[in-house]
């Protein structure tokens, strides 16, 4: 059984008159990433995601504005996080379902374990559930 999504808080090195930079080693992250992608310019009104998937794991993190992010996870938990810092990331497990919505400023930057695979993909609820 997968555990719950945490919040990890990545090195920060810098300062406010020079600016700051976040580093996610190795051994911050619960995988070796395979995959780096990231999402911008959604609208304020569209939620994303509605799906889990059966062997992706991902951190999410918010490196510009904030993301809402609602998880469940089969056995029924259901959480709430709110990313709005480039220090912090959502460990996301696999067989977790998700929602997200974000402001519009929001750049997400999501670090995968496996490369993109559609049939990893669980779009349907019911299927998810079962
Ligand atoms: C997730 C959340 C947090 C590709 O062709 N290659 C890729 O590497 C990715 C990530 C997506 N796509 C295609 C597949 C879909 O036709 O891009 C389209 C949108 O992808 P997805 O439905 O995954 O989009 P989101 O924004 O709902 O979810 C994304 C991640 O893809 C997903 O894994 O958990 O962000």
């Amino acid at each position: 059984m997968p555990g719950l999504p945490y919040l990890i808080h990545f090195k920060s090195i810098g300062q406010s008159d020079i600016g700051y930079i976040s580093i996610a080693e190795k051994e911050t992250l619960p995988f070796v990433p395979q995959r780096v992608y990231w999402t911008y310019y959604t609208p304020e009104d569209v939620k994303r995601g509605f799906h889990s998937h059966y062997n992706l794991e991902q951190v999410l993190v918010a490196v510009a504005g904030r993301i809402i992010v609602t998880t469940e996870m089969k056995r029924g938990e259901k959480q709430e996080f709110i990313l709005d810092s480039p220090k912090v990331g959502l460990y996301i497990p696999k067989m977790c379902w998700r929602m997200m919505q974000y402001s519009h400023n929001a750049v997400q930057m999501c670090i995968a374990s496996e490369v993109f695979d559609e049939k990893d993909y669980i779009r349907d609820y019911q299927e998810f559930l079962k």
